[in-house]
């Protein structure tokens, strides 16, 4: 056998993330940028194991709008092309949100009437623009503080609380056949945050606005997270008709008193409890981790500590975060 077929051999019968989760009618990926892709280690890594893509920031308004009208969506397509030559899903991250705003909408002067245009201008141009290659959008992300009060946004300053309505009702004129999230952090078990938007979605679903999914972002850390209070608050999602996937898991180490093997360790055990809640419900049909190795994770910069919250190690070494995962989705 030839070293080249050899190898191929060895690849195909390789266990893969992905192998494991399409035989659960599950997808699973990660958040990436277009300059990562450009490295062949990468790439490679990213493919064999994932089949779903999330923009990390290149679809972000203050991206591709950087000014009024002005729309910049190469370094999106590019991702896009990556994603279409190795058969990848795409999420689209995120329409609406507070952060990532171009310049010209952070010190914007309009009437609400103009917000609302500008909001539609941008959702369209940007649906349409990727019609048919993304499978998922988050629309809204992150529209409720904590405590389950809107937050004050420069959407939700100038519009009111319909902006959300609005948004989705702009997405699915723009493309009626991806899925749209509402998507946010901190809403894995029920507390206020997770209140407040059941009670949105629930008005939203009784007016008829097009809404298919809650994205969790399930930014956690190794400390405190009950497994069967999560299992339950996705399902209270779920039996409302919605999908309920995980859209930007990360585990933070630095909190956990311990050596970094029992770091490790204990980190690979949420994931797996994590992963185990996913698998368990038929409304959790993907699961997205936020970066595909430990030194691209924003929560380097975020915490200012050396973080390792993602399940590969800067070789690209499998963790035991990844191995648990594996064998979750194996059972
Ligand atoms: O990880 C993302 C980081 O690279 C960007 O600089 C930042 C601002 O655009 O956004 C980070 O991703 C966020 C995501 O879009 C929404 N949920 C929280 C994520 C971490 O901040």
């Amino acid at each position: 056998m030839s070293g080249q077929l050899k190898n191929e051999v060895n690849n195909s019968s390789e266990p893969t993330l992905k192998k494991f989760a399409e035989i659960k009618n599950k997808h699973i990926g990660i958040a990436t940028q277009s300059y990562y892709v450009n490295d062949a280690q990468y790439a490679s890594v990213l493919t064999r194991e994932f089949d779903i893509l999330t923009p990390e920031y290149q679809m972000k308004m203050g991206q591709v709008q950087p000014q009024q009208g002005v729309f910049d969506f190469g370094e999106a397509d590019k991702l896009v092309s990556f994603a279409r030559k190795n058969n990848m899903l795409i999420r689209g991250h995120a329409l609406i949100w507070h952060q990532s705003l171009p310049d010209w909408v952070v010190n914007g002067h309009f009437t609400k009437e103009q917000w609302i245009q500008i909001m539609k201008d941008h959702i369209t141009k940007t649906v349409s623009h990727f019609k048919g290659e993304i499978y998922a959008w988050d629309v809204v992300n992150e529209a409720f503080y904590q405590n389950g009060a809107f937050r004050p946004t420069v959407w939700y300053d100038n519009i009111g609380p319909e902006y959300i309505d609005l948004a989705f009702q702009f997405a699915h004129e723009a493309d009626p056949n991806a899925k749209l999230f509402y998507n946010d952090f901190d809403t894995e078990v029920t507390n206020p945050r997770s209140n407040a938007i059941y009670k949105m979605v629930t008005g939203m679903k009784a007016r008829g606005v097009p809404i298919d999914g809650i994205g969790f972002q399930t930014h956690l850390k190794i400390e405190g997270v009950d497994y069967s209070e999560m299992k339950k608050n996705l399902k209270r999602f779920g039996d409302l008709g919605l999908d309920t996937d995980i859209t930007e898991m990360d585990i933070v180490t630095h909190t956990f008193a311990g050596t970094q093997e029992e770091r490790l360790q204990a980190q690979a055990k949420v994931y797996s409890g994590v992963i185990q809640v996913a698998m368990s419900l038929p409304s959790c049909k993907s699961v997205v981790f936020w970066g595909l190795k430990d030194g691209n994770s924003w929560l380097n910069k975020y915490t200012g500590f050396s973080e390792y919250p993602l399940l590969f190690d800067n070789n690209y070494d499998k963790k035991p975060a990844y191995e648990a995962t594996l064998n979750q989705l194996k059972l």
